[in-house]
């Protein structure tokens, strides 16, 4: 199917785009950044929220994923 052949793809695009996509997904309203009840998860929320502002820029959650040795 078409789809199979994407999944190639998507592995060898991991970074840095994997990270921006994500963010986008999770960005539901697009304000580019992202609010406690658009985080999976709020404790990891307040982890990713580096200066307590109450919002996930792109830039925190890309500091949060370095940190956590993952893309
Ligand atoms: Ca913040």
């Amino acid at each position: 199917m078409y789809w199979v052949r994407q999944d190639a793809a998507t592995q060898t695009a991991r970074a840095p785009g994997a990270l921006l996509q994500r963010f986008l997904d999770l960005d539901r309203n697009g304000n580019g950044k992202l609010t406690p009840d658009e985080f999976p998860d709020p404790s990891l929320f307040k982890q990713t929220d580096a200066n307590g502002d109450g919002v996930v820029t792109l830039e925190e959650a890309r500091a949060f994923f370095s940190r956590n040795g993952r893309e």
